[in-house]
């Protein structure tokens, strides 16, 4: 290593004496953006490392809070196939970030040592930025970490958080696709246009979709190029606007109507994106009331599509589904009971969900605010490709299954080719969005978020279902829970946002509203609560 290089590189990007600790959350580094700098340019430093302790295999390293607000910013590390950065690492992340500067040489070393690093190795590193504006900056950090440790970089500059994982994907699985934004866009484009053709659609399908003022819209117009004979997109929130304010798959999930600018009329098609595009959910209203058809909808019309099309091509796929607790009670009891599929739960995070999928030969994960995809094994992969139908509905089944496997980024949620996976199974299936949402009915549910002083108090186990800390709070939820109809109540700190979340599900809108907020005011009085007690 060139230490004189680090020192530079650290003298560059000093760490204030009084620096506010920052660990590495659900996806990664996520605080105020001006408190990042030194950060970002030892994140730049690690994914140097981690480049090496992978042979030389590319890294991504992505500059972004996501549905975070704009002030924030943050960055999100990728493994070599396009998967989150290993959980092992996350402890070397957190140092690195944190260490004072005359330490930073020294931890480097400590790395290099534990993780035997070969440091003669090439180093090679993605970057990426969605639309903040402290991104360019934070950017040339993490750059100036890279080239300290001998890293090359390519810089794709404003792209989706999934077009990193993508490029990072190729550059190290040449059969995966050509490593370019414009790669992304071909293949997307190429398979989309397949199913169209399968399914003989002559009309363009019409959309509302609404950007988050983010990087989703930057994207999408780029890609509506090659599709503009198949979708009509009306864009809103494209940029013109405050990122993530009042608009964007976050707020619409947690808000549960439409976002500012936009109407859903009748009869329109409507579809949110989350700030750096690697969330989506639909919705529509029907007489006025507002349907939301989110992360469970998504999972549940994949899973069961990709199941029908496995029966009727006798192609034998052991098939699950990956939720977490804020699945709705609903959605899980459809896909077991209904759809035939195993529902397994993990903590928050894709990247749990992610590691999970992989058990199944076609695994399908969503979180319910709309992050996920599905991940096909490379025996799934194999059967697909190689197997042969003898009947006409089996060979269909089979050519609608392969552009899928095309159609979807494996990597990771992806925002654009998950909107993309819905409109060809809606297609190809001929159903329209009341079609979908009628494959059964959400329980009312309601999320809030709870100012506490040290969210670090708040501890839960059983995939967060469970609270063990602080004393008497899990108590207090199940007593609460007691007094309403199917209902459910769980409470979690937040990995990438300074609060404790709560969520509730009950029979009724009215019953699940009560309960959350009731919860809300337990957490406040149990956990340390700041500002004014939660109510409705
Ligand atoms: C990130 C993660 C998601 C997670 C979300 C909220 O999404 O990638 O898996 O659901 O944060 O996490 P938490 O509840 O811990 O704040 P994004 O889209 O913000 O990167």
């Amino acid at each position: 290593m060139d230490a004189a290089a680090v020192v530079e590189a650290a003298g560059a990007h000093k760490r204030p004496e009084d620096a506010k600790h920052v660990g590495y959350g659900t996806a990664g580094f996520r605080t105020k953006a001006d408190i990042l700098d030194h950060v970002l340019m030892r994140v730049g430093v690690l994914a140097a490392l981690r480049s090496r302790c992978k042979g030389g295999a590319a890294i991504g390293l992505m500059v972004t809070a996501s549905h975070n607000p704009e002030p924030d910013n943050g960055a999100k590390l990728v493994d070599p196939m396009g998967e989150m950065l290993e959980a092992s690492w996350e402890a070397y992340a957190t140092r690195l970030a944190n260490c004072k500067d005359d330490e930073l040489v020294g931890e480097i070393n400590t790395i290099i040592s534990e993780c035997g690093i070969d440091m003669q190795t090439k180093a090679k590193v993605v970057l990426g930025r969605d639309t903040r504006g402290s991104g360019l900056k934070l950017c040339q950090a993490a750059r100036d970490g890279c080239t300290a440790l001998g890293a090359e970089v390519v810089d794709l500059g404003i792209v989706t958080t999934p077009q990193v994982h993508y490029v990072v994907r190729c550059l190290n699985d040449a059969t995966y696709g050509t490593p370019t934004v414009a790669g992304y866009q071909e293949k997307l484009a190429a398979a989309f246009k397949a199913i169209w053709t399968l399914a003989g659609r002559t009309d363009l399908i019409s959309l509302k979709l609404d950007c988050a003022n983010g990087v989703g819209a930057v994207q999408m117009k780029e890609l509506l190029k090659h599709l503009d004979s198949m979708l009509k997109v009306e864009m809103y929130n494209d940029g013109s606007g405050q990122l993530n304010h009042e608009c964007g798959a976050d707020y619409v999930k947690v808000q549960q109507h439409a976002p500012a600018n936009m109407t859903a009329g009748a009869g329109d098609r409507c579809v949110t994106f989350d700030g750096d595009a690697d969330r989506v959910l639909y919705f529509f209203t029907r007489d006025g009331t507002f349907f939301m058809l989110d992360g469970d909808r998504i999972s549940s019309l994949a899973a069961q599509f990709i199941q029908q099309c496995a029966t009727a091509a006798a192609l034998d796929l052991n098939i699950g589904v990956v939720q977490t607790a804020y699945a709705n009670g609903n959605s899980t009891k459809f896909l077991q009971t209904k759809a035939g599929v195993p529902v397994a739960c993990t903590k928050t995070g894709v990247k749990h969900l992610h590691h999970k999928a992989l058990d199944y030969d076609v695994g399908v994960y969503f979180e319910a605010n709309g992050h996920g995809t599905v991940v096909f094994s490379d025996a799934a992969l194999k059967k697909i490709n190689e197997h042969e139908s003898g009947s006409e509905e089996g060979k269909r089944a089979i050519a609608m299954l392969r552009a899928m496997t095309e159609l979807i980024n494996q990597t990771v949620g992806d925002a654009i080719s998950d909107m993309l996976m819905v409109e060809a199974i809606l297609l190809l299936q001929n159903m329209t969005v009341e079609d979908w949402a009628a494959m059964y009915d959400d329980l009312p549910n309601r999320q809030l978020k709870v100012k506490i002083a040290d969210r670090s108090v708040v501890k839960t186990t059983n995939a967060e279902r469970e609270c063990t800390a602080p004393a008497g709070l899990q108590s207090a939820i199940d007593e609460l829970v007691k007094k309403f109809t199917s209902a459910r109540s769980f409470v979690r700190p937040s990995g990438t946002e300074d609060v404790v979340r709560v969520y509730a599900e009950a029979e009724t809108r009215e019953q699940a509203d009560t309960l959350a907020w009731a919860v809300a005011g337990k957490v406040w009085d149990l956990a340390g609560g700041i500002g004014d007690r939660p109510h409705a």
